[in-house]
This record gives C-alpha cells, structure tokens and sequence, in this order.
C-alpha cells in the first residue's frame, strides 16, 4: 500500500469510526461560568399587548367554532364548518375523539372565565345544558372523553359556583354541569370492568362494552389508564358518589404493578385483561405522558403520599434511563440501556412543565432550550424529530405542551426569557396557522400546507396558556395557585382534598419512603436558567465558542480505539455513552463543563463536540446500509436496471443479502390505503402495490397490502417535492407487532416521481424489484466486470494478431 493510500485508508478508517461514535452527539454542556447572556426584558405594556393579541386570538378562533361550527365537536377550519361524527368523512380511529357532545364548546368553557368573560361563560354553560346529551349509539375514546368533556364539564361546574359567590352573578345555576358530568362518568364506567381493572381504552357511550364492535378490545396505552384519576377523584367528591375515584384508583395501582421491577420504567401499551406488555417501549411522550402528570398532580389535588412516591421512582428512572442531556430519547422498559427509538415526539414538551412544577428546574430549563430551538429551526415543533433535530413526521396540529412548559418556567423563574419565547411561539401561530375560519393546523412544517382541522385543545390549552404567560396572577379572577391543571389545562381546586372521602384513608405506607428525592425549587435569589441554556442556545445550528489554544485533538483526528485520544477526549469534560445493542458500537457523546480538567480543555471540548456535530450531519454509514433501492429496466435497454433509493420500515422483514422481490407495480385504489379492503384486491394480488402516505399509519396500509395479497409495499410521499437528496431517509415506525411479513419501503415525492412518469410511459406494467441499495450496487458491478471480462475476452484474439 503507498503512502498516500495508506493515509486515505487510516483516514477512511477513522471516519468510519466517527460515523459509528457520532451517530447521535449531545453537547449538553452545563456551563458554570459567571458570563451570561442578558434576556431582553419584556415591558409591561407589551406584555399587555400580547396578552390582548392571545384575547383576540381566543374570539378569532371561539367566534369561528361559535358562528360556523357549533354544536358540532370541533370546526373544520379551511372548509369553515362543523366536524360531526358519522357525518363527516372518517378519519379512522382518530375520530374516537369524537362523541358529537359539542366537544370544543365543552372543552372552552372555563377559559372563558380565565379571560374573564362572565357573559359568555354564562350563555354557553346555558347552550351546554341545553343541547349536549350522551345518549348516543357511538364508540368514544375513554381517555380523551375524561379529559376533555368529563374535565371541562367539572371545571365549568366549579367556576360557575366561584361567580355566584364571587361575582354575583349565574344565581340560576344549579349543578347542571355537575349533573352531566356525573352522568357521562357513569357511561365510561362499564370500560373500567376488566380483569385487572385498568380501563377499556374505548367504549360505546349508549351500550357500554355491549357494543359488537368492541367485542375484541383489549389493548390500551398507559396514558389512556393512567389520566383518569384527577376528574374522576373531583366527581366523586363532589358527588359524594365513591365509584368514579375507586375505579380509578384500581386502575393506577393496576399499573403500578406493572411497572419493571429492575427498571422501575412503564411500557407504552398494554393487556387490558392480562396486564401483559405490547409494546415495551419507554419515555416520556406518546403512549405515556400523561401517567407521569397524573402521578404527581394526584399527589398534589388529593395530598396521597403514595402517589408521591411512585412518581419519584418512575421520574428517577426517566432521568437515569430516558434522558441524556437535555434529549429524552425511548428506551425498552426490560433493557433501558437500549434505547429503542431514534426520535422524540412534541407530545414530550409537556415534560419540563412537570420538572418545574416537581422542583427540578435545571433539567427543564435545559430540555425547553432544546425544544425551543427544535422550534426556531422547523418554525413549529414537528410531531417527532430525530436525534439530529431533522424532520421525523412533520404535522403540527397546534399543540399546547412547549407553550404550557414555557408557562411553567416562567412562573417559576420570573425570567423575560420566557416571555420572548411565548411571543415567538404565539406570533408564529398568527403567520402560519391563522386562517378566516380559525387556526388551521399544519399538515407538514416543510411545506406550512393546512389542513382542516382544530383540535378542541387550541382553545382550551394552547391559546389559554398564551394568555395565562401574558397575564399578571392578580389580573386574573381566580387564583390559580389554588388550582391544579388537568392534561387538559381543566382547573380543579386544591380544596377538592378537604372534601374528603371516606374510601380512602390514605396511610403511610413502605412506599412513601422509597425514594428521598430532591423535591425543594432553587432558592429564587440563585436561580441559573440563562446559565443554563447559554451552553445549549447553539445545540443544533451551533457555533461553539473557539479558542486559539495549541493542540489539541480534532474530531477528525479521533480514533475511539486509542487509549490516549480517549482520555484527552475525557479531560476536555466528554462523555461517552453507549446506545442501544453494545455490539453495534454506538455511542452517544456529552459534553459539561463541569467534567473538564480546565477551562480551556473545556474550550477545546465544546470544539470538539461542533466539529462531530457537523460530521454527522452526512449520512451515516449505518443509514446508508439500511437504504433500499426500488429498481427498474427501460424499455430502451431491458438489461440496464436503474435503481431509486428508498427507506425502510422498522415493521417489516429485512430484505438482506441477495435477496429481493420482484413484482408488476400497481397503484392501490383507492391511493391512500386506509380502508378495509381496495378497489384494485384481485389485481394487486403479486405484486408490487404503491400507496400513498397520509390519512392511516404506514403499517395500516402494510397489513392492507399483505391481506390483498401483494407481494410488497412502496409508501409514497405525500408532500410535494420531496427527495432523498435533501432530507435524511427514515425508517417508518410500526406498532410493536410482528405482524408484517411482505417487505415495505418509503419513497420521497421526486424519486416516486421519476418511476411513475416511466410507469406511465410504458404500455406493458413496470416491473420493478424491491431489494437493498447496497445489494444493487453490488449486482451492479459484478454485471459491470463480467462485461468488461467479456469485452476483454473478445478483444484477446484481435490484439494477439
Ligand atoms: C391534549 O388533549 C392533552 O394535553 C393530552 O394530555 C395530550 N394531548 C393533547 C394536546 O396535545
């Protein structure tokens, strides 16, 4: 080997183990240096502007379900009317949402008397009793009906006494919503009847679990069992009818059992019957967020120790497992050093707000600086991102949680800070989600396309925790240090406690002494959120301060397996930790300050971490061998064969080595793939089916095409224009089953495209062939030299003579 090949080979070896080191880096610096950035204060006059931007925001939004869309459950923004259930066309299992109980109505009622709005309130407590009734032959989702109807019902209650006391007004009211909110309680009841007492996740609200449809549920997520106990405690109480609080106190200690023994960690869903898990996954977002909240807030309303402890034993483990820097990254609840996803979802933002109301600031402050930027780069935070900050599943649907945290810190810090980021948040909201008829939620950050749709949370937690960060306490009419949000942002006072129930003697248990666990705010004189996020303000675009210090070890120049890069990389504060199988050699790196031998190693550290961060923003080799590769011949030139690269699924057999499958495409009808069977059945059957992403999960539309018997599945992109050149391929997630047997690949817009103008060319089908990228390439060249052999074999005799 020559010099300069042996240098290129050192230097290619190197990068390979840059790739595998660096496929994740966190610099989760914690900085402790005395420099800090001023935070621009707000003045109190635009503060009370922004506060009367968030009002107005409330009327656009309130008038345009009011005037358009009321009694229906929610307003279709861009088509300007109701969303009725059975009415308006499905959209799958997302409609369990719906009961056609007025839902938004519902939901909004006590941010009416947050902005103070008596009137209001008071007409449209008088429409809820007046036209919301439940009798209604439709499966809703337990969870989301608690929070959301049972939630607001209660609230609404609660408040419309505070103003008859407070503000003389609503003398006519007499526990009507009290009444509904009873009567909807007994209507879930019947979800709560299963062997281990943790909750159906849906239910049929006329015929219970009666309803035919329901006959084979049994798989529920832990945040659909676990958020139930806040509503359910205040309906007994103020009742005094004992069943709601005990069913749900059934059902938390049901899940408590749960838990990983080892780990202490929860799964995301699980048998309702055997209390089996399904999927093992843990963090803190999607599938399980709200069971956190509910732990610790039901410590809080109801003041059982209890509650307390287990909190603290999950929260521990989430800190030890799940978070690493500021990132909160899933783990496998039975291997929580494997971390079993490579992206985070928005859901999570909701977790720095509970850190605060916990006591644990500086984890907050520094997982809300993350977010944040998350936000500054994608305008809002997409629906998951990876580790590298890139896209995952791009929709927004105007969520609350990162307004809701960013509300926590602020009233825990008092820091203008937060404010700015309140008013980046909600001005955004202004540009790229108002629409005439409301606020339109966003179909994919790249492209700001709209999509007909406003959740009921958009008024009852995103534009309510605008308007509450904006908002002097004493401007408020209500106290709300008295009060305890619900997941739905539902006020329900501290005093519930007092009222007692002679169920529960809440004794002190083993439990309550398992964890001594730092529970004290820091003292408000020393508080460090600037210092704290200082170091975390460059996370993703970064330009890490640099020194002109002498040598010192480039990223480049990295090799994990020499014993003296490694501990030059330890002095300069850098920490190594492996992720995921061992045997894969990934490891995750942090940086603090905190750990460098000196400040200027320190320096050198943050250069280090900026220089891997831009070396991972190439693919990795990792990446690049999970590409797949959709190929096709020309009519032109039958043995020339082009390959599109393609993603793969993490729900679908693996088409490694030589193997492939080969196939006539065809397009599914109806194109998205969502319902029960296609149009096209008989004729996809063999073949290669292409479906389009949207509207159902990916492995929906895998399941659908093996059941028509299709031999593979190409997802197409739905969003116009985009390519694998430009964003980083995915691996499309599934639901934790192994059901899948026909391989599935995901193709951007343009290189779907490019198949689909020659598909379309061509008289005959398109046969293509679904392999790995890899493979391709090798078929490829071996083709290449048994031509060039062939060639050279021919030439032979010519030159010979
Ligand atoms: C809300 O309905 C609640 O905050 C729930 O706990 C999670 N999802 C939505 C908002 O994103």
């Amino acid at each position: 080997m020559s010099a300069t090949s042996s240098e290129s080979f050192v230097r290619g070896q190197r990068l390979m183990l840059i790739f595998l080191v660096a496929l994740c880096i966190v610099v989760a610096c914690v900085l402790s240096t005395e420099t800090t950035m001023p935070t621009q204060n707000m003045s109190n006059k635009e503060r009370a502007e922004l506060r009367e931007e968030a009002r107005a925001m409330f009327y656009h939004a309130y008038n345009a379900y009011m005037q358009n869309a009321y009694p229906a459950d929610e307003l279709m923004p861009l088509s300007c009317k109701g969303r009725y259930r059975g009415v308006t066309p499905s959209r799958g299992d997302m409609d369990d949402i719906l009961g056609n109980f007025s839902m938004t109505l519902v939901d909004t009622l006590d941010t009416l008397v947050l902005l103070g709005d008596f009137a209001e309130f008071e007409h449209a407590v008088k429409l809820v009793i007046r036209d919301v009734q439940f009798d209604s032959d439709i499966i809703v989702s337990v969870f989301e009906t608690n929070i959301r109807m049972v939630g607001g019902l209660l609230s609404a209650h609660i408040l419309a006494e505070y103003l008859q006391k407070h503000a003389d007004t609503m003398h006519w009211y007499k526990g009507e919503l009290l009444e509904m909110s009873r009567e909807l309680g007994y209507r879930l009841l019947p979800a709560f009847n299963t062997s281990t007492g943790i909750p159906h996740a849906r239910v049929n609200l006329r015929l219970g679990m009666k309803d035919p449809m329901l006959k084979k549920s049994r798989e529920t997520c832990t945040a659909c069992a676990g958020t139930i106990l806040l509503e359910f405690a205040a309906l007994s109480r103020l009742t005094g009818d004992p069943i709601f609080e005990v069913r749900a106190h059934a059902a938390m200690d049901a899940l408590w059992k749960l838990r990983h023994r080892g780990s202490d960690l929860m799964g995301t869903v699980l048998n309702v019957h055997s209390g089996d898990w399904v999927r093992r996954d843990s963090g803190v977002g999607a599938g399980i967020d709200s069971y956190y909240e509910y732990l610790f807030k039901s410590y809080v309303l109801l003041g059982d120790d209890k509650y307390l402890a287990r909190f603290n034993r999950h929260y521990n483990a989430v800190m030890k497992y799940v978070s690493e820097g500021p990132m909160l990254l899933d783990v496998l609840m039975h291997r929580p050093h494997a971390k079993s996803k490579n992206f985070m979802d928005s859901l999570l933002a909701f977790w720095p707000g509970l850190q605060v109301l916990s006591g644990d600031l500086k984890p907050a402050v520094q997982t809300h600086e993350m977010l944040y930027q998350v936000m500054q780069m994608h305008t809002f935070i997409p629906e998951a991102f990876t580790v590298d900050f890139q896209i995952h599943w791009g929709q927004h649907p105007l969520r609350p949680e990162f307004i809701e945290s960013t509300y926590f810190l602020y009233r825990a810090t008092g820091d203008h800070h937060y404010l700015q980021v309140g008013k980046k948040a909600l001005k955004t909201l202004q540009q790229y989600a108002k629409v005439s008829c409301g606020y339109a939620a966003v179909n994919d950050v790249r492209t700001g396309k709209h999509e007909d749709r406003m959740d009921s949370f958009v008024l009852s937690e995103t534009i309510k925790y605008l308007y509450l960060l904006f908002s002097d306490p004493q401007d408020l009419i209500i106290n709300v240090d008295e009060f305890v949000f619900t997941t739905e942002a539902h006020l329900l006072p501290l005093s519930i406690a007092q009222l007692g129930n002679a169920t529960f003697s809440f004794r002190q248990t083993d439990e309550h002494n398992v964890l001594d666990f730092m529970r004290t705010c820091p003292s408000s004189n020393k508080l460090f959120p600037e210092k704290v996020r200082k170091p975390l303000r460059n996370f993703i675009t970064g330009s890490c301060p640099r020194t002109t210090a002498g040598k010192r070890l480039s990223a480049l120049d990295f090799q994990a397996s020499n014993a003296d890069h490694l501990r030059a990389v330890y002095d300069m504060g850098i920490t190594m930790v492996s992720v995921g199988d061992r045997s894969q050699g990934k490891v995750r790196l942090f940086h603090s300050f905190y750990n460098a031998k000196s400040h200027e190693e320190g320096e050198m550290g943050l250069q280090f971490m900026q220089e891997m961060l831009e070396l991972t923003k190439m693919q990795s080799i990792n990446q690049l061998a999970q590409l797949q590769a959709v190929a096709y011949a020309t009519d032109e030139k039958p043995q020339d064969w082009i390959a599109l690269m393609a993603g793969p699924s993490h729900f679908s057999p693996e088409l490694t080595g030589d193997q492939f499958v080969q196939g006539d495409l065809i397009l599914a009808k109806p194109l998205r793939a969502c319902d029960e069977t296609l149009e096209n059945a008989e004729e996809a059957k063999g073949k290669v089916l292409v479906a389009e992403r949207g509207d159902c999960t990916f492995v929906s539309k895998a399941r659908l095409a093996q059941k028509v018997g299709a031999a593979a599945l190409i997802v197409c992109d739905n969003v116009p224009g985009s390519s694998g050149e430009t964003q980083p391929m995915f691996a499309m997630s599934g639901d934790g089953k192994d059901d899948v047997l026909i391989p599935v690949v995901f193709m951007y817009s343009m290189e779907f495209g490019k198949l689909s103008a020659v598909m379309q060319r061509r008289k005959q089908p398109l046969r293509v062939r679904v392999m790995q990228m890899v493979e391709f390439k090798r078929w490829q060249l071996a083709k290449e030299q048994r031509q060039n052999q062939t060639a050279s074999v021919a030439q032979k005799p010519d030159k010979e003579l």
